[in-house]
């Protein structure tokens, strides 16, 4: 237990930095009272009992873990529209805290289960009591629609073990066509929807001054 209390305490600190960085920007947003690209960012470190499973899965060796499972350290940032995700990757590009290794666009390129997302692995350096350690993360950038059918999917996988029976594979494949039609449609009102929320935001703000 020691040990992998060890192993993992780099990657919870990254966790824990990136969510205070992440969470940043999108209060800057706030800020400046124009429309945030990110409109909300979770992170977690993967479970022990996952590690071990998908080192197992993928034949990654334990000594190996560090340098082959990019997901260790996993970040995600959800946006309203689709423009936001490519808005947020340029802003990630051009940060100097971490340096980008690989990027992964699964929108233009959904996977064959029909997951749409933007994967960018980052080497992310933490500052320890023996020096800079660098390890990988994974940031996940996906818009709410694509987040919501990724998270039931995830649950029916965990729960079918990755083998669906027909009439499940088939409505999650019509999910993911309904989930990108409702980004297409939110696209094209986005002018509308932008115009309403900025309103909203100026009531609250005169609410909060009386
Ligand atoms: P968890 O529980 O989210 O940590 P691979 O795992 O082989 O598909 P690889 O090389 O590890 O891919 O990296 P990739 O493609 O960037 O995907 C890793 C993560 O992306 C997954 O982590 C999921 O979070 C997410 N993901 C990828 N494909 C799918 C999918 O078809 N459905 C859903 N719901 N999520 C997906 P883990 O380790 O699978 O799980």
């Amino acid at each position: 237990m020691k040990h992998w209390d060890l192993f993992l305490a780099p990657y919870k600190q990254a966790v824990a930095e990136l969510k205070i960085k992440l969470k940043g920007m999108r209060g800057q947003f706030d800020l400046d009272s124009t429309h945030s690209p990110i409109e909300f960012v979770t992170g977690r470190v993967k479970p022990i009992a996952s590690i071990l499973d998908k080192a197992n899965q993928k034949g990654i060796p334990l000594e190996n873990l560090e340098a082959e499972m990019q997901d260790i350290a996993g970040m995600r940032i959800m946006c309203q529209f689709v423009d936001d995700i490519y808005t947020v990757v340029e802003l990630l590009r051009n940060r100097n805290d971490f340096e980008i290794v690989e990027d992964r666009d699964y929108i233009s390129h959904k996977k064959s289960s029909g997951y749409r997302s933007y994967h960018i692995v980052i080497c992310y350096p933490v500052q320890t009591i023996h020096g800079e350690k660098k390890i990988l993360a994974e940031i996940q950038i996906r818009t709410l629609s694509m987040n919501f059918w990724a998270t039931i999917e995830h649950s029916l996988n965990y729960k079918y073990k990755g083998i669906f029976p027909n009439d499940i594979k088939m409505r999650l494949q019509r999910a993911a066509e309904a989930s990108f039609r409702l980004d297409e449609e939110m696209s094209l009102i986005r002018g509308e929807i932008q115009e309403a929320q900025a309103f909203f935001t100026r009531k609250k703000e005169f609410k909060q001054e009386e």
